[in-house]
């Protein structure tokens, strides 16, 4: 097995190592997680007989202050149950116009849950009660009623943002007022609890359903968890099992998720302060823009006054790898394979690429 040690660098034709910074998916999977999925206990989870991925359902809902959880294999498989269980089709469904679950999950509102979706847009990535209120309407039969509102924390495109736990509750408050359920896509909930200094309960308290990612910075190979009511997840499960994610003795693949929840969601500060580091190291570099403002988690988004495909390819020839997130926007990820002594590195690289 490999040591934690040797995981830090990937080795690359010519010795040096290659500092992927494209997300923090790319974590590996700890020492510790390997040994409890080789030994973790299994059963049929379809009959409910798993005893692992019980547990780590149990362990995920406690987390986020819910009564019931349901494991799934991806956090797109979360967001897509969360809408399919608290909507019918031809629903209007509101979203953030940068966010995860309206661009990046291969149009699942539509195709999956025949639900409308209505973007609202945003500078930090938070929709504000305000701009709720001024886009709902009286009843009418021309409109497509309107059922729930989505949220993001952190908000992925717009930097990794946190929205505050009041800033949730005001909207949750609002959206519930006016009988709108309210989704939150946490895939990185921890990040943010970690960064605001709250328990990620605290944060999920108002709304009525919550996913998170196990498989991000918290480095589980696999995994994620959609958590609400038990009818909620009731549902859930129906969907889930609908959608082909009814899986067997999965406990091999929930040992480590166990571990992401008990020993993983401290050094997520960490992440936090080498992403600071880069930023800041980044931001003196000609030819590159970074809003500190926008720096609050393990992602940095910055402009360059160049395209960004070819930029990242000329990274990625130097052994740097990044995200291309706009036509001259690149989002750099920290995660655990990420330390501070690769922020020279990556400054350099990018010194070297810009020819600056
Ligand atoms: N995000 C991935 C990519 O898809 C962009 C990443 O590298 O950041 N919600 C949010 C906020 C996410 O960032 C992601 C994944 C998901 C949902 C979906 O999770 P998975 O990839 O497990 O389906």
């Amino acid at each position: 097995m490999k040591s934690e040690r040797a995981l830090d660098a990937q080795p690359r034709p010519g010795g040096s190592a290659v500092i992927d910074l494209r997300s923090d998916t790319v974590t590996q999977p700890t020492d510790a997680m390997r040994d409890a999925m080789a030994r973790a206990e299994v059963g049929d989870d379809v009959y409910g007989e798993d005893p692992t991925i019980n547990a780590l359902e149990a362990l995920a809902a406690e987390r986020v202050g819910k009564q019931a959880a349901v494991f799934v294999p991806t956090g797109t498989m979360a967001n897509v149950l969360a809408v399919m269980s608290q909507t019918q089709k031809g629903d209007e469904v509101i979203v953030e116009t940068e966010a995860h679950i309206y661009g990046l999950e291969a149009g699942a509102l539509g195709a999956l849950a025949g639900t409308l979706p209505r973007p609202l847009t945003t500078e930090w990535g938070h929709i504000s009660p305000a701009q709720l209120e001024s886009i709902l309407r009286p009843p009418d039969h021309h409109y497509a009623p309107t059922r729930l509102v989505c949220l993001e924390n952190t908000h992925n495109r717009q930097g990794g943002t946190v929205a505050t736990v009041e800033q949730v509750e005001e909207l949750a408050e609002t959206a519930h007022r006016r009988a709108l359920a309210v989704h939150l896509d946490g895939a990185r909930i921890f990040n943010a609890a970690v960064a605001l200094g709250v328990p990620a309960a605290r944060l999920a308290a108002s709304v009525d359903s919550v996913g998170f990612c196990l498989s991000k910075g918290l480095s589980a190979p696999v995994g994620s968890v959609l958590c609400g009511s038990r009818e909620l997840i009731g549902r859930a499960r129906h969907f889930r099992k609908m959608l082909g994610g009814g899986m067997r003795q999965a406990g091999v693949l929930a040992a480590a998720g166990v571990l992401a929840l008990e020993q993983m969601i401290d050094r997520l500060a960490d992440d936090h302060r080498v992403a600071r580091l880069l930023a800041e190291a980044l931001a003196s570099v000609p030819g590159v823009r970074v809003d500190m403002a926008r720096v609050q988690t393990n992602m940095v988004r910055l402009d360059l006054d160049r395209e960004a495909r070819p930029f990242a390819d000329a990274l990625r020839g130097r052994g740097v790898r990044v995200s291309v997130i706009g036509a001259r926007r690149l989002r750099l990820v920290t995660h655990r394979h990420i330390g501070p002594q690769h922020v020279p590195v990556v400054v350099d690289t990018f010194r070297s690429a810009l020819g600056v």
